[in-house]
């Protein structure tokens, strides 16, 4: 009867949701290639996973996917070098991070020259699950993944993220949080801004005051905080582990005042009628630095920025900063040292650029790179150290021009603290409101007068923090808008597009709903 076939039609669709072609999965960020095959590959309790290639690394990596898909499964899912039908197979020993993916009704084969590629495979797979394999306990749905092939590779070296955790300090749970989520969308640099006037985030042992003093406040005057070194160490391995390298920020010779309140020593003197003055850096320039009786600063709670500055003629400045570099360093593993050097308004010009070329060796010294916001390029940069663009153009170009790589935050399109519109409740809106679509839509080659591929490393986007204090307003920033930025950083232009990308963003719409996540549902998507 015409009742029991529309019965019938309805329970099929109610019954067996269907599993989308590949290409509408809605992966993020698009890869490069992607060919639909016929069928679906089905994850059952009889699932295994096996490994084929030689690195220590390779078990940690098949545990990484089996545990992801155990908690929503309930499923076994052993990790051996025996059997299994989802095969994750090393190629090489490079740091790659190129995949393939194959998906057939029978096996899944992620292939790839590098631990990283490997890693990257295992998102874009998990990514084409049904999005109850973000929710938290076993769900009871049939496991399937669409078949076909994909073959993927990065545009850029460098996909980062910021977290401003000195403004308002950010729990370790929560930056693992957010690690967790940059994991996802396949960015690998992770940049703590552990300094700033309002506070000192990270334990200096030969300086304990940076963090007792320092560190006690934040904006608004609420109680601060600060990582230990042991702390920070755990956020760097744990990071390590999803392939996110750590790049540690303090801020000098501006947004200095945590430490200028921490150490008197640290502030100039004032100027005594007899003129007891030291003088210093004789050799470099004839300075005098009064000394006589320095007082340290207040705290600050407030939100100004540019008003403060270490003293660049004062020698001590530069053993302070040798201790903090050397410490950092040996806790960081990775290559950049980030030196800040942004809006210094009361640091004098000769000072700053003095102060900058001294960092920038202290940094080298300790076998670092230096990166700085785009105005250490008003400084002579050292060999391959990096400006990081935020405002100006013509920084940028200062930088490129002696030969130094660009990484580009511009803030009109990729800071996370910037409004989505009039009405967002966090953060501002000096540089822009940035809806969604602002967010996706712009090429960093193309971006910056005279600032081509060439000259650029890669694409960060900061979330500064004088108006988000907790997780909650870290993800209402920063979804949907880092997925996009993303997208920017990885997939060559000529692949993107808005229209397929605000299609897939509504996919993961549902995901951070099992996550708990309270996203802007930016109205330029059907969510
Ligand atoms: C400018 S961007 C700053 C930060 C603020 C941010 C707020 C940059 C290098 N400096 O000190 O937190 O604006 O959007």
């Amino acid at each position: 009867s015409i009742l029991g076939l529309a019965l019938g039609f309805s329970f099929l669709l109610v019954g067996c949701k269907k599993t989308p072609q590949l290409s509408e999965a809605g992966i993020i960020p698009i890869p490069q290639e992607i060919t639909n095959g016929s069928g679906a590959f089905e994850l059952t309790s009889a699932s295994g996973i096996m490994l084929v290639g030689k690195s220590e690394n390779l078990t940690r990596i098949g545990e990484f996917l089996a545990e992801s898909l155990r908690k929503p499964t309930g499923f076994d899912l052993p990790v051996s070098f025996d059997s299994g039908e989802i095969v994750l197979e090393l190629t090489g020993s490079e740091s790659s991070e190129a995949y393939e993916l194959e998906i057939t009704e029978t096996g899944v084969k992620i292939t790839s020259s590098g631990e990283a590629g490997l890693f990257y495979g295992i998102q874009s797979f998990l990514q084409l699950f049904p999005a109850e394999v973000t929710k938290a306990g076993v769900q009871s749905v049939s496991w399937k993944v669409p078949a076909g092939k994909i073959k993927d590779q990065p545009t850029f070296a460098y996909r980062g993220s910021m977290l401003d955790v000195a403004r308002h300090f950010i729990s370790v749970e929560d930056v693992k949080f957010f690690i967790d989520q940059m994991a996802t969308y396949k960015l690998n640099y992770l940049h703590l801004h552990l300094t700033d006037d309002q506070g000192w985030r990270i334990e200096i042992k030969s300086w304990p005051k940076l963090t007792e003093i320092g560190g006690s406040t934040e904006v608004g005057g609420t109680e601060g905080g600060f990582y230990t070194q042991e702390e920070y160490k755990e956020l760097v391995a744990y990071a390590a582990e999803r392939f996110i390298t750590v790049v540690p920020e303090v801020d000098i010779p501006g947004h200095t005042n945590s430490a200028l309140a921490s150490y008197a020593e640290l502030n100039p003197g004032v100027n005594l009628p007899d003129g007891d003055l030291t003088t210093v850096n004789k050799q470099d320039l004839d300075y005098e630095m009064p000394m006589k009786n320095p007082q340290a600063s207040e705290l600050y709670t407030g939100t100004e920025v540019g008003w403060s500055t270490f003293s660049s003629r004062l020698e001590l400045t530069y053993a302070f900063v040798d201790s903090v570099v050397r410490e950092i360093s040996e806790l960081t593993p990775g290559p950049y040292f980030h030196i800040g050097g942004d809006e210094s308004h009361v640091t004098e010009k000769d000072d700053y650029v003095y102060f900058v070329e001294r960092v920038q060796d202290i940094v080298s010294k300790y076998g670092k790179t230096s990166i700085g916001w785009d105005e250490i390029a008003t400084a002579k940069l050292l060999p391959g150290n990096v400006a990081q663009f935020w405002a100006k153009e013509d920084n940028a170009k200062l930088a490129k021009d002696q030969g130094n790589l660009v990484l580009m935050s511009p803030a009109t399109k990729a800071y996370l603290d910037m409004q989505y519109d009039s009405t967002t409740r966090l953060g501002l809106h000096w540089a822009a409101y940035i809806e969604l679509d602002s967010a996706y839509l712009w090429e960093p080659s193309e971006f910056a007068d005279g600032i081509a591929a060439e000259n650029i490393l890669g694409v960060e986007a900061p979330l500064w923090t004088e108006t988000i204090t907790n997780r909650e307003d870290i993800n209402y920033m920063v979804f949907p808008r880092l997925p996009a930025l993303a997208e920017v950083s990885w997939t060559a232009k000529s692949n993107r597009n808005w229209e397929s990308f605000s299609k897939r963003v509504a996919i993961h719409g549902k995901r951070w709903d099992n996550q708990g996540i309270g996203f802007y549902r930016s109205p330029k998507v059907n969510w």
